[in-house]
């Protein structure tokens, strides 16, 4: 039976990815942080698979890096674990680098003292390439635009260090945005899609945003777990861009959403400048032709089709919220 561990399970990626590779007849073992409220949510419905095994750990935590890998000596190893917010970077920075930057070095460090076989896929970003003008590929500079994104470069970085030094066999994955019904509602379009599916019920009146303009490549989180196990399994470890190579703005998300709910999205958006970006990237889309032609990977799901999902996910929310209120209201 194959092995892999996955730090960040109780992500959105992560818990894609556990799902997959279950169904793949893999033994997976997860790490998951000390939280005071439950933060097993997005695994619930796999928790009680016996080949799902659940380690706690962190990524600040070298000592529990080393006895989750080196106990385990997986096959694979996919670290999803992060900081992930870009704008909640420009407020706890330093933490920031450590979970997202240096936990990747301690995973990989780990892997080098005690299971260098383990193959290795790290969770990099299109923010690397920040202002550089799109569409972005492998060979596109970067140029990082906040916090997250400088972390995730040292990730970047020392991944191919490791490949190059060690011979260990890590890639990176430079993932575009991907979203889905299980994206936390912090983010722009889960946070679009809750509250348009709230306001139609009369449960919330209006939708606080800050920058429209940004553009971003849009792709179903559930597509990007695929494209990762693709690109670990390759006989040479390499770095792939991962993303539909479509584009949106914010405002053309929101326009989608509201008019899909029969809602004009004017009459509910203000502006709060809170939402703003110190330093903002501009415009990301994705030239995903290496990972094409490498394995064949397209994304299942089509933009249209997200949103959708997202949009009958959240009205069924909404619903039993509305529901509730109703019957405390008699
Ligand atoms: P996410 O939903 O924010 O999940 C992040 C995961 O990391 C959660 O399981 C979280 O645990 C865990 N985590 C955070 N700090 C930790 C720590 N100190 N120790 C151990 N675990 C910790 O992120 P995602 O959307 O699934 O993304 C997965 C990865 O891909 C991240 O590394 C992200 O930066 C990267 N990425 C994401 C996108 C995207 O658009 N989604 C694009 C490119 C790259 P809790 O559940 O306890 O919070
Ligand atoms: O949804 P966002 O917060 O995602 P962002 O910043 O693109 O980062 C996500 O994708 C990255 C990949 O490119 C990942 F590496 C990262 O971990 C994360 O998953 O913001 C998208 C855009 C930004 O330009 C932001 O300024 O939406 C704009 N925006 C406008 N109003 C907003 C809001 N973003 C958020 N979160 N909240 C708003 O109210």
């Amino acid at each position: 039976m194959k092995t892999a561990c996955i730090t960040g399970i109780t992500g959105q990626t992560g818990s894609y990815l556990a799902e997959q590779l279950l169904d793949e007849g893999y033994k997976v073992y997860g790490l998951v942080r000390r939280s005071s409220t439950f933060n097993t949510e997005r695994i619930d419905h796999i928790y009680d698979n016996e080949n799902l095994q659940l380690i706690y750990g962190d990524m600040a935590d070298y000592s529990s890096l080393l006895s989750f890998i080196g106990d385990v000596k997986p096959d694979e190893f996919y670290n999803m674990a992060a900081q992930s917010h870009v704008r909640v970077s420009f407020d706890i920075p330093e933490y920031t680098f450590d979970v997202t930057g240096t936990g990747v070095l301690r995973c990989l460090e780990a892997i080098r003292k005690s299971s260098p076989k383990t193959k290795f896929l790290q969770a990099s970003t299109s923010e690397l390439f920040g202002n550089s003008p799109p569409p972005q590929n492998e060979d596109t500079p970067f140029h990082p635009r906040s916090p997250y994104a400088v972390a995730k470069i040292a990730g970047y970085w020392a991944t191919v260090n490791y490949r190059e030094a060690y011979d260990i066999h890590a890639c990176n994955s430079i993932s575009f945005n991907h979203e889905g019904e299980r994206r936390h509602e912090t983010f722009v379009t889960r946070k679009i899609t809750r509250a348009a599916t709230r306001i139609r019920l009369g449960l919330q009146d209006k939708l606080t945003l800050g920058n429209l303009e940004a553009k971003r490549d849009w792709t179903h989180a559930f597509d990007v777990a695929r494209a990762m196990r693709m690109i670990i399994n390759l006989n040479e470890p390499d770095d792939y861009v991962v993303g539909s190579g479509e584009m949106h703005s914010v405002q053309e998300f929101l326009e989608l959403v509201f008019s899909k709910l029969g809602l004009n999205w004017k009459g509910f958006v203000e502006f709060d400048p809170r939402y703003l970006r110190p330093s903002e990237v501009d415009a990301l889309c994705a030239d995903p032709s290496k990972l094409k032609k490498v394995t064949g990977w397209e994304p299942l799901i089509s933009f249209d089709q997200m949103v959708d999902n997202m949009i009958d996910h959240d009205t069924k929310l909404a619903e039993k919220e509305k529901l509730l209120k109703d019957s405390e209201d008699k």
